[in-house]
């Protein structure tokens, strides 16, 4: 695996789910894969998970762990082909990523998308030329469209926790949030979705449908109740407009995902990638009983990880 970007660098997305669950089993088993291996984590915004989990990935396979915040640590960095930088930009990416993909054997970069312009986030553009120049394989660790690590790891957790002998219905809720949030987790689960074994239905409030090219093949309802009935699993989560780009449309209200709510699945599971906003994405009453995943989902992270990196390391 030369890249992993989204679902589309799979070849065999069960054979990869597979893998992160006979590592899960044993985390160790590979621990010489990568020695004399680096890896170098690329951070342009905050994480907790997708930090440690990662770092632990690359550990559990022997590999050296290098993690740069570039936001706060690095020279400003200039995307744009041709710039004269004579203005708050330090170091081009053509030279920051060479660079780097000198030091490290696999890179995993993330960058948020900025949330003003719709057509450049959606381009791309800054993971696409840290592939073109780093020159090594790189990991998306959340780019500006997606969070493929995340919803990974959300596949093996719901091929762990499916009702036997059954599709399950799953539903992907958007929930209310104080800030502008990016579309990647809802985009990428909805994309890895389509590859898995469910029936999946998408609610949100009018001025939210996320992009098509993320949804086809899915069941889209602007009534919340009407989605959520005989639901197996609840996916939670806020994002900003696609239509109206990067806007907050609505307080939400009604939206959060409460027992009351719950009631009318089918007992169903919860889901949400972290970080969560209590009480106002999902209630404490969810996040503190018994049909919470979130947790699980958060330790899955290191599996799907390993998963990747040893695809990786095993092509260098
Ligand atoms: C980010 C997002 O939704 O894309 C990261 C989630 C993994 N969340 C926030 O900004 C709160
Ligand atoms: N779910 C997730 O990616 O969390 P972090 O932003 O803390 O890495």
């Amino acid at each position: 695996m030369k890249k992993y970007t989204s679902v589309h660098d799979v070849a065999n997305v069960n054979e990869l789910v597979t893998e992160a669950l006979h590592l899960k089993e044993n985390p160790y088993k590979y621990k010489t894969l990568g020695e004399n291996k680096t890896l170098g984590l690329v951070f342009l915004n905050p994480s907790l998970r997708t930090r440690l989990s990662t770092q632990k990935a690359g550990q559990n396979l022997g590999m050296n762990v290098i993690v740069m915040n570039l936001d706060k640590e690095g020279w400003a960095l200039e995307t744009q082909d041709g710039a004269i930088m004579n203005g708050t930009t330090v170091e081009h990416i053509k030279e920051a990523a060479a660079v780097m993909g000198q030091y490290c054997d696999i890179i995993g970069i993330r960058s948020f998308p900025k949330l003003q312009d719709r057509e450049e986030d959606y381009s791309e553009d800054l993971l696409n030329k840290f592939i073109t120049y780093a020159k090594v394989p790189i990991v998306s660790l959340e780019s500006a469209t997606r969070h493929p690590l995340q919803s990974l790891a959300d596949l093996v957790t719901i091929t762990e926790q499916k009702p036997a002998g059954k599709k399950p219905k799953m539903v992907l809720t958007w929930a209310p949030h104080v800030k502008a949030i990016p579309q990647c987790v809802a985009n990428s689960f909805a994309e890895w979705m389509q590859q898995a074994d469910v029936e999946l239905v998408i609610t949100n409030p009018e001025g939210y449908d996320l992009a098509e090219e993320f949804t086809k093949g899915a069941t889209v309802l602007h009534n919340q109740d009407e989605a959520l009935k005989d639901a197996d699993f609840v996916y939670v989560k806020n994002w900003s407009s696609y239509e109206q780009y990067g806007k907050v449309l609505t307080d939400g209200e009604g939206w959060m995902m409460t027992n009351e709510k719950l009631a009318l699945t089918s007992n169903a599971k919860v889901m949400h990638c972290l970080p969560v906003r209590r009480n106002v994405e999902l209630s404490d009453e969810i996040l503190d009983g018994q049909n919470s995943l979130v947790l699980e989902q958060a330790n899955n992270r290191t599996y799907a990880a390993q998963a990747v990196l040893k695809r990786m390391l095993e092509s260098l």
